[in-house]
């Protein structure tokens, strides 16, 4: 199923004068404060933002999954999906594999499919979390050891070698596809104090991410996540953004940290660890959610959007303001989606994205420095907390207009029954593979 632009347009006619009135209305007001409007709808039309092939079914606690019907049944589904959320967004143009849950039977035919919605292939995903059902394992990762105890810091080497190699293989596919990252995320650690050596699980997973290093092409580059918890709930070998850098700067040029908004204890100040790492040049991937109390896996925006947006102040500071050589971060939503309808979920976590977004790139830096360098903490903080307190998405919805999106994707994709057309051509009882 596709959303053609003619289609969009036609939904957008209705909707186009009420638009440009609240827009030039906004334009107005910001011209006069002397933001380049023009320039801040360029970069929010350019910033695309992956969808993890995980998160188009429902998602689930270990006290029950919903079903909701139509879900993708298989990659070719699931790339389906992601084209209609960016024929609808304009800001999803690339979706981010799991290997062993998402493998291309056809790898350019898949590419060929994916490139006719517009979507590239971002980060691709191992996963040495999970033992694969005997029978459900594909010919090209056939497992033999368990990863219970762990893969990349396993005591034992065959187990080791084994998440290396599954690693490898994930890059020679995603060659394949024209992805050009690796993200690692480790599930070792350990549940019980006196279970491992951390010194030795350390060192070990830093050789087999070394070796997996050494597997990647040169224009390609593997960021490393880390998580102070879960599933493991003692200790986790790469547990903060710290032992991520360390690891990363072992590797090379080419490793990087990944920051996951959900992998941090309550309270930590993430948009200072988001500045810290652009200062070093070593800020590669990012994973967007939000949380109220661990890794929530909640909808973007929906518990903390003032973070979001001191995070994104950071991010606009490092990519466009400062002298940081940073590389564009790979940008990827990693949510879960229980009670709401996946796809109606991951365009209000865009939306919640580029508003953020556009409202770091309000902020005057220049002001802003000039407050801090005169300590005056209340004029900083006012500058902060007025460019929050605009309402930008008129602005969202003129520079989503301009890239042929609709004006408003979750009332197209209401008005539209999508999920019902989709419950009609897939079935009720479809589930996509995941977690
Ligand atoms: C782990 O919690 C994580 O954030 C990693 O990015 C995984 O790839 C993803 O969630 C899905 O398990
Ligand atoms: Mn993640």
């Amino acid at each position: 199923m596709r959303i053609t632009i003619d289609q969009i347009q036609d939904f957008n006619k209705s909707r186009e004068s009420d638009h440009h009135q609240h827009f030039q209305f906004l334009q107005g007001q910001l011209e006069e404060k002397g933001v380049d409007t023009e320039e801040v709808m360029r970069r929010l039309q350019q910033f695309q933002v992956a969808i993890p092939s995980w998160a188009l079914g429902a998602g689930g606690t270990r006290f029950g999954r919903f079903s909701f019907g139509g879900e993708p049944a298989t990659l070719e589904q699931k790339i389906e999906d992601v084209g209609l959320i960016h024929a609808l967004t304009q800001s999803a143009g690339a979706i981010s594999l799991h290997i062993p849950w998402d493998i291309p039977q056809d790898p350019a035919a898949t590419k060929q499919f994916a490139g006719s919605l517009g979507l590239a292939f971002d980060a691709m995903n191992s996963n040495t979390f999970q033992d694969q059902r005997q029978g459900q394992q594909h010919e090209q990762q056939q497992q033999q050891q368990s990863y219970k105890f762990g893969s990349l810091c396993h005591t034992d080497a065959a187990h080791r070698a084994q998440a290396v190699n599954h690693n490898k293989q994930v890059i020679d596919i995603g060659v394949s596809l024209g992805s050009k990252s690796l993200t690692v995320w480790l599930a070792d650690g350990s549940s019980f104090p006196g279970q491992l050596n951390f010194q030795k699980a350390l060192a070990r997973t830093l050789d087999s991410l070394k070796d997996i290093y050494s597997h990647l092409p040169s224009d390609w580059k593997m960021y490393i996540e880390y998580k102070p918890y879960e599933p493991n709930f003692y200790s986790t070998v790469i547990q903060d953004w710290g032992t991520s850098h360390l690891l990363a700067n072992e590797c090379g040029e080419n490793a990087y940290c990944l920051v996951d908004l959900g992998h941090h204890l309550p309270n930590t100040n993430i948009e200072q660890i988001v500045a810290t790492l652009l200062w070093r040049g070593k800020l590669g991937g990012f994973h967007f959610n939000d949380s109220k109390y661990g890794d929530d896996d909640l909808t973007v925006g929906a518990i903390q959007p003032y973070q979001l947006f001191l995070i994104f102040n950071e991010l606009v500071y490092g990519m466009h303001k400062s002298a940081s050589d940073n590389p564009s971060p790979a940008w990827m939503i990693d949510a879960s989606h229980n009670l709401k309808d996946p796809l109606e979920d991951l365009m209000q976590s865009l939306e919640a994205i580029r508003l953020a977004y556009a409202q770091g790139l309000i902020v005057d830096h220049h002001r802003l420095e000039q407050a801090r360098e005169e300590n005056d903490v209340t004029k900083a903080q006012e500058i902060l907390q007025e460019c929050y307190r605009t309402d930008l998405r008129p602005l969202i919805r003129e520079a989503r207009l301009r890239s042929n999106g609709a004006i408003d994707p979750i009332n197209y994709y209401r008005e539209a029954s999508i999920r019902q057309q989709l419950i009609k051509n897939r079935g009720l009882a479809t589930v996509a593979t995941g977690l």
